[in-house]
Protein backbone atom coordinates (compact mmCIF):
# COMPACT_ATOMS: atom_id res chain seq x y z
CA UNK A 1 0.00 0.00 0.00
CA UNK A 2 1.06 3.64 -0.68
CA UNK A 3 0.06 6.80 -0.25
CA UNK A 4 -0.73 8.36 3.23
CA UNK A 5 -2.94 6.19 5.53
CA UNK A 6 -5.02 8.97 6.18
CA UNK A 7 -6.65 11.59 3.48
CA UNK A 8 -7.27 15.26 4.71
CA UNK A 9 -9.83 17.42 2.85
CA UNK A 10 -11.05 20.57 3.96
CA UNK A 11 -14.84 21.98 2.39
CA UNK A 12 -16.90 24.27 3.56
CA UNK A 13 -15.82 24.13 6.88
CA UNK A 14 -16.00 19.93 6.80
CA UNK A 15 -12.97 18.44 7.55
CA UNK A 16 -12.86 15.00 5.98
CA UNK A 17 -9.87 12.12 7.31
CA UNK A 18 -10.28 9.17 5.26
CA UNK A 19 -8.95 5.94 6.40
CA UNK A 20 -7.09 4.75 3.74
CA UNK A 21 -5.91 0.76 3.29
CA UNK A 22 -8.59 0.21 1.34
CA UNK A 23 -7.08 -3.34 0.09
CA UNK A 24 -7.70 -4.22 3.80
CA UNK A 25 -10.97 -2.58 4.67
CA UNK A 26 -8.82 0.30 6.27
CA UNK A 27 -7.73 -2.59 9.07
CA UNK A 28 -5.84 0.00 11.38
CA UNK A 29 -2.05 -0.39 12.12
CA UNK A 30 -0.40 1.93 14.23
CA UNK A 31 0.71 4.29 11.42
CA UNK A 32 -2.84 4.56 10.78
CA UNK A 33 -4.14 4.74 14.06
CA UNK A 34 -0.89 7.72 15.43
CA UNK A 35 -1.93 9.82 12.24
CA UNK A 36 -5.49 9.62 12.91
CA UNK A 37 -5.13 11.09 16.07
CA UNK A 38 -3.13 13.76 15.30
CA UNK A 39 -5.20 14.50 12.21
CA UNK A 40 -7.98 15.13 14.54
CA UNK A 41 -5.37 17.22 17.36
CA UNK A 42 -5.18 19.47 14.52
CA UNK A 43 -8.36 19.64 13.04
CA UNK A 44 -9.35 20.61 16.64
CA UNK A 45 -7.26 23.82 16.64
CA UNK A 46 -7.95 24.62 12.82
CA UNK A 47 -10.67 27.38 12.46
CA UNK A 48 -11.15 26.43 8.75
CA UNK A 49 -12.71 22.81 10.40
CA UNK A 50 -15.87 23.44 11.95
CA UNK A 51 -16.64 19.96 11.50
CA UNK A 52 -15.06 16.16 11.40
CA UNK A 53 -16.39 13.84 8.85
CA UNK A 54 -14.00 10.43 9.55
CA UNK A 55 -14.84 7.83 6.59
CA UNK A 56 -12.96 5.07 4.49
CA UNK A 57 -11.55 4.27 1.79
CA UNK A 58 -13.19 1.74 -1.11
CA UNK A 59 -16.30 -0.80 0.22
CA UNK A 60 -14.72 -0.97 3.83
CA UNK A 61 -14.85 2.00 6.81
CA UNK A 62 -12.66 -0.22 8.92
CA UNK A 63 -11.87 -3.73 9.73
CA UNK A 64 -9.90 -3.42 13.18
CA UNK A 65 -6.89 -3.93 13.96
CA UNK A 66 -4.74 -4.97 11.13
CA UNK A 67 -4.39 -8.67 11.65
CA UNK A 68 -1.38 -8.89 10.11
CA UNK A 69 0.91 -6.53 12.12
CA UNK A 70 0.38 -8.07 15.48
CA UNK A 71 3.06 -10.36 15.80
CA UNK A 72 6.33 -9.85 16.88
CA UNK A 73 4.96 -6.31 18.54
CA UNK A 74 7.27 -5.33 21.40
CA UNK A 75 4.19 -4.14 23.63
CA UNK A 76 1.38 -6.01 25.54
CA UNK A 77 -2.41 -5.85 24.72
CA UNK A 78 -2.68 -3.04 27.39
CA UNK A 79 0.41 -0.94 26.35
CA UNK A 80 -1.03 -1.03 22.84
CA UNK A 81 -4.53 -0.06 23.54
CA UNK A 82 -3.11 2.86 25.99
CA UNK A 83 -0.52 3.92 23.34
CA UNK A 84 -3.06 3.84 20.06
CA UNK A 85 -6.82 3.01 20.59
CA UNK A 86 -7.85 4.71 24.03
CA UNK A 87 -6.26 8.10 22.93
CA UNK A 88 -7.96 8.42 19.81
CA UNK A 89 -11.64 7.32 21.19
CA UNK A 90 -10.76 10.02 23.67
CA UNK A 91 -9.63 12.46 21.23
CA UNK A 92 -12.64 12.30 19.55
CA UNK A 93 -14.95 12.66 22.54
CA UNK A 94 -13.19 15.67 23.71
CA UNK A 95 -12.56 17.12 20.12
CA UNK A 96 -14.49 20.82 20.63
CA UNK A 97 -16.18 20.43 17.82
CA UNK A 98 -18.57 17.96 16.44
CA UNK A 99 -17.34 14.52 15.02
CA UNK A 100 -18.96 12.38 12.27
CA UNK A 101 -18.52 8.63 12.20
CA UNK A 102 -19.56 8.12 8.14
CA UNK A 103 -19.63 4.71 8.39
CA UNK A 104 -19.25 3.63 3.86
CA UNK A 105 -19.18 -0.09 4.55
CA UNK A 106 -18.52 -2.68 6.99
CA UNK A 107 -16.99 -1.73 10.36
CA UNK A 108 -15.44 -4.51 12.34
CA UNK A 109 -13.84 -4.96 15.60
CA UNK A 110 -12.13 -1.69 16.57
CA UNK A 111 -13.94 0.06 13.87
CA UNK A 112 -17.02 -0.71 15.04
CA UNK A 113 -16.02 1.15 18.06
CA UNK A 114 -14.46 3.62 15.35
CA UNK A 115 -18.12 4.05 14.11
CA UNK A 116 -19.67 4.41 17.54
CA UNK A 117 -17.49 6.91 19.27
CA UNK A 118 -18.89 9.87 16.50
CA UNK A 119 -21.28 12.29 17.86
CA UNK A 120 -23.07 11.53 15.03
CA UNK A 121 -22.91 8.01 12.85
CA UNK A 122 -24.34 8.26 9.28
CA UNK A 123 -24.30 5.12 6.95
CA UNK A 124 -24.53 3.71 3.85
CA UNK A 125 -27.10 1.77 3.12
CA UNK A 126 -24.43 -1.53 2.47
CA UNK A 127 -23.01 -0.23 5.89
CA UNK A 128 -22.54 -2.60 8.49
CA UNK A 129 -21.30 -3.32 12.09
CA UNK A 130 -19.79 -6.53 13.33
CA UNK A 131 -18.32 -6.91 17.42
CA UNK A 132 -16.14 -9.40 15.54
CA UNK A 133 -14.01 -9.34 18.83
CA UNK A 134 -14.78 -13.32 20.52
CA UNK A 135 -14.33 -14.11 16.42
CA UNK A 136 -10.98 -14.37 17.63
CA UNK A 137 -11.08 -14.87 21.08
CA UNK A 138 -10.76 -10.80 22.25
CA UNK A 139 -12.57 -8.73 24.32
CA UNK A 140 -14.09 -5.74 22.76
CA UNK A 141 -12.61 -2.31 23.01
CA UNK A 142 -11.79 0.91 22.32
CA UNK A 143 -14.50 2.04 23.85
CA UNK A 144 -17.52 -0.70 22.45
CA UNK A 145 -18.37 -2.03 25.99
CA UNK A 146 -19.16 1.50 27.13
CA UNK A 147 -21.12 2.78 24.21
CA UNK A 148 -22.87 -0.43 22.82
CA UNK A 149 -24.75 -0.98 25.83
CA UNK A 150 -26.01 2.55 26.65
CA UNK A 151 -27.06 2.28 23.20
CA UNK A 152 -29.02 -1.32 22.83
CA UNK A 153 -29.05 -2.24 26.64
CA UNK A 154 -26.91 -4.89 28.51
CA UNK A 155 -28.37 -7.98 26.87
CA UNK A 156 -28.28 -6.91 23.61
CA UNK A 157 -24.95 -5.76 23.48
CA UNK A 158 -23.90 -9.20 25.20
CA UNK A 159 -25.16 -10.76 22.04
CA UNK A 160 -23.76 -9.25 19.31
CA UNK A 161 -20.82 -9.44 21.04
CA UNK A 162 -20.95 -13.06 21.99
CA UNK A 163 -22.26 -13.89 18.40
CA UNK A 164 -20.10 -11.67 16.49
CA UNK A 165 -23.27 -10.76 14.65
CA UNK A 166 -23.72 -8.55 11.62
CA UNK A 167 -26.04 -5.12 12.20
CA UNK A 168 -27.04 -4.02 8.68
CA UNK A 169 -27.99 -0.55 8.10
CA UNK A 170 -31.45 -0.65 8.86
CA UNK A 171 -31.73 -2.39 12.24
CA UNK A 172 -28.24 -0.03 13.04
CA UNK A 173 -30.90 3.08 12.70
CA UNK A 174 -33.84 0.97 14.54
CA UNK A 175 -31.57 -0.01 17.22
CA UNK A 176 -29.63 3.79 17.49
CA UNK A 177 -26.24 2.74 16.11
CA UNK A 178 -27.05 5.72 13.58
CA UNK A 179 -28.74 8.54 13.18
CA UNK A 180 -29.19 8.64 9.41
CA UNK A 181 -29.01 6.30 6.58
CA UNK A 182 -27.94 7.22 3.00
CA UNK A 183 -27.66 5.39 -0.59
CA UNK A 184 -24.82 4.01 -1.61
CA UNK A 185 -24.40 5.63 -4.74
CA UNK A 186 -24.54 9.06 -3.37
CA UNK A 187 -23.37 8.45 -0.17
CA UNK A 188 -20.19 11.13 -0.12
CA UNK A 189 -22.08 13.87 -1.44
CA UNK A 190 -24.83 13.58 1.57
CA UNK A 191 -22.66 12.97 3.94
CA UNK A 192 -20.85 16.83 2.83
CA UNK A 193 -24.39 18.49 2.58
CA UNK A 194 -25.31 16.78 6.26
CA UNK A 195 -21.56 18.18 7.99
CA UNK A 196 -22.02 21.59 6.09
CA UNK A 197 -25.51 21.64 7.53
CA UNK A 198 -24.07 21.65 11.16
CA UNK A 199 -21.18 23.32 10.05
CA UNK A 200 -23.21 26.20 9.79
CA UNK A 201 -24.72 25.74 13.17
CA UNK A 202 -23.21 27.90 16.24
CA UNK A 203 -20.19 26.08 16.82
CA UNK A 204 -19.40 27.15 20.34
CA UNK A 205 -22.91 26.33 21.77
CA UNK A 206 -22.03 22.51 19.75
CA UNK A 207 -18.59 22.61 21.54
CA UNK A 208 -20.39 23.42 25.19
CA UNK A 209 -23.76 20.55 24.55
CA UNK A 210 -21.30 18.34 23.44
CA UNK A 211 -19.11 18.55 27.06
CA UNK A 212 -22.73 18.52 28.96
CA UNK A 213 -23.98 15.62 27.67
CA UNK A 214 -20.83 13.75 27.56
CA UNK A 215 -20.32 14.84 31.25
CA UNK A 216 -24.15 14.00 31.45
CA UNK A 217 -23.78 10.17 30.40
CA UNK A 218 -21.95 9.58 33.71
CA UNK A 219 -22.99 12.06 35.90
CA UNK A 220 -26.03 12.41 38.49
CA UNK A 221 -29.27 14.83 37.89
CA UNK A 222 -27.70 17.06 40.36
CA UNK A 223 -24.06 17.15 38.87
CA UNK A 224 -25.96 17.52 35.62
CA UNK A 225 -28.13 20.49 36.42
CA UNK A 226 -25.13 22.28 38.10
CA UNK A 227 -22.91 21.79 34.93
CA UNK A 228 -25.58 23.18 32.26
CA UNK A 229 -25.83 26.20 34.25
CA UNK A 230 -22.52 26.99 34.17
CA UNK A 231 -21.75 26.27 30.67
CA UNK A 232 -25.05 28.33 29.70
CA UNK A 233 -23.54 31.21 31.39
CA UNK A 234 -20.53 30.56 28.74
CA UNK A 235 -23.40 29.97 26.25
CA UNK A 236 -25.11 33.05 26.79
CA UNK A 237 -21.83 35.61 26.88
CA UNK A 238 -20.75 34.44 23.86
CA UNK A 239 -21.63 36.91 20.34
CA UNK A 240 -23.22 33.65 18.72
CA UNK A 241 -26.20 34.09 21.42
CA UNK A 242 -26.39 37.87 20.46
CA UNK A 243 -26.53 36.90 16.81
CA UNK A 244 -29.01 34.00 17.16
CA UNK A 245 -31.87 36.59 19.63
CA UNK A 246 -31.28 39.38 17.24
CA UNK A 247 -31.77 37.13 13.66
CA UNK A 248 -34.99 35.95 15.86
CA UNK A 249 -36.06 39.68 16.01
CA UNK A 250 -35.24 40.59 12.42
CA UNK A 251 -37.01 37.13 10.95
CA UNK A 252 -33.59 36.16 9.30
CA UNK A 253 -31.36 33.34 9.20
CA UNK A 254 -28.78 34.04 11.96
CA UNK A 255 -24.96 33.80 10.67
CA UNK A 256 -23.47 31.71 12.66
CA UNK A 257 -19.85 32.19 11.06
CA UNK A 258 -17.57 34.74 10.81
CA UNK A 259 -14.74 35.51 9.98
CA UNK A 260 -11.93 35.17 12.90
O1 LIG B 1 -4.01 -4.07 20.66
C1 LIG B 1 -4.57 -4.98 20.06
O2 LIG B 1 -4.06 -5.54 19.08
C2 LIG B 1 -5.95 -5.37 20.46
C3 LIG B 1 -6.90 -4.59 19.68
C4 LIG B 1 -7.84 -5.20 18.98
C5 LIG B 1 -8.80 -4.43 18.19
C6 LIG B 1 -9.50 -5.22 17.14
O3 LIG B 1 -10.04 -4.62 16.25
S1 LIG B 1 -9.56 -6.93 17.23
C7 LIG B 1 -10.50 -7.37 15.76
C8 LIG B 1 -9.66 -7.41 14.53
N1 LIG B 1 -10.47 -7.50 13.33
C9 LIG B 1 -10.99 -8.63 12.89
O4 LIG B 1 -10.86 -9.68 13.48
C10 LIG B 1 -11.77 -8.56 11.59
C11 LIG B 1 -11.19 -9.52 10.55
N2 LIG B 1 -11.90 -9.37 9.30
C12 LIG B 1 -13.07 -9.95 9.06
O5 LIG B 1 -13.66 -10.60 9.89
C13 LIG B 1 -13.63 -9.73 7.68
O6 LIG B 1 -12.61 -9.31 6.82
C14 LIG B 1 -14.78 -8.71 7.62
C15 LIG B 1 -16.02 -9.28 8.29
C16 LIG B 1 -14.37 -7.39 8.29
C17 LIG B 1 -15.12 -8.39 6.14
O7 LIG B 1 -15.31 -9.59 5.45
P1 LIG B 1 -15.34 -9.60 3.84
O8 LIG B 1 -15.67 -10.98 3.44
O9 LIG B 1 -16.20 -8.47 3.37
O10 LIG B 1 -13.85 -9.22 3.39
P2 LIG B 1 -12.53 -10.13 3.43
O11 LIG B 1 -12.39 -10.85 2.14
O12 LIG B 1 -12.49 -10.94 4.67
O13 LIG B 1 -11.37 -9.03 3.58
C18 LIG B 1 -10.91 -8.31 2.43
C19 LIG B 1 -9.41 -8.17 2.57
O14 LIG B 1 -9.14 -7.41 3.77
C20 LIG B 1 -8.73 -9.54 2.77
O15 LIG B 1 -7.45 -9.45 2.19
P3 LIG B 1 -7.14 -10.29 0.83
O16 LIG B 1 -7.45 -11.72 1.13
O17 LIG B 1 -8.07 -9.69 -0.21
O18 LIG B 1 -5.69 -10.03 0.58
C21 LIG B 1 -8.59 -9.61 4.27
O19 LIG B 1 -7.54 -10.46 4.69
C22 LIG B 1 -8.28 -8.18 4.62
N3 LIG B 1 -8.64 -7.89 6.02
C23 LIG B 1 -9.86 -7.77 6.53
N4 LIG B 1 -9.80 -7.53 7.83
C24 LIG B 1 -8.50 -7.50 8.15
C25 LIG B 1 -7.75 -7.73 7.00
N5 LIG B 1 -6.41 -7.77 7.01
C26 LIG B 1 -5.81 -7.56 8.21
N6 LIG B 1 -6.49 -7.34 9.36
C27 LIG B 1 -7.81 -7.29 9.37
N7 LIG B 1 -8.48 -6.99 10.52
Amino acid sequence: MTGPVILEATRAGVRTLTLNRPDKLNAANDALLLALTDALRRADTDAQARVVVITGAGRGFCAGQDLGDVSGRDMTFTEHLNHTYNPLIRTIRTLSKPVISAVNGVAAGAGASLALAGDLRVWAQSASLIEVFSNIALVPDSGSTWFLPRLVGYHRAFELMALAERVRADDALRLGLCEQVFPDDTFQEAVQAYAERLAARPAHALNLTKQALVAGMTSTLDEALDQEAALQQLAGDHWEHEEGVTAFKEKRTPQFIRET
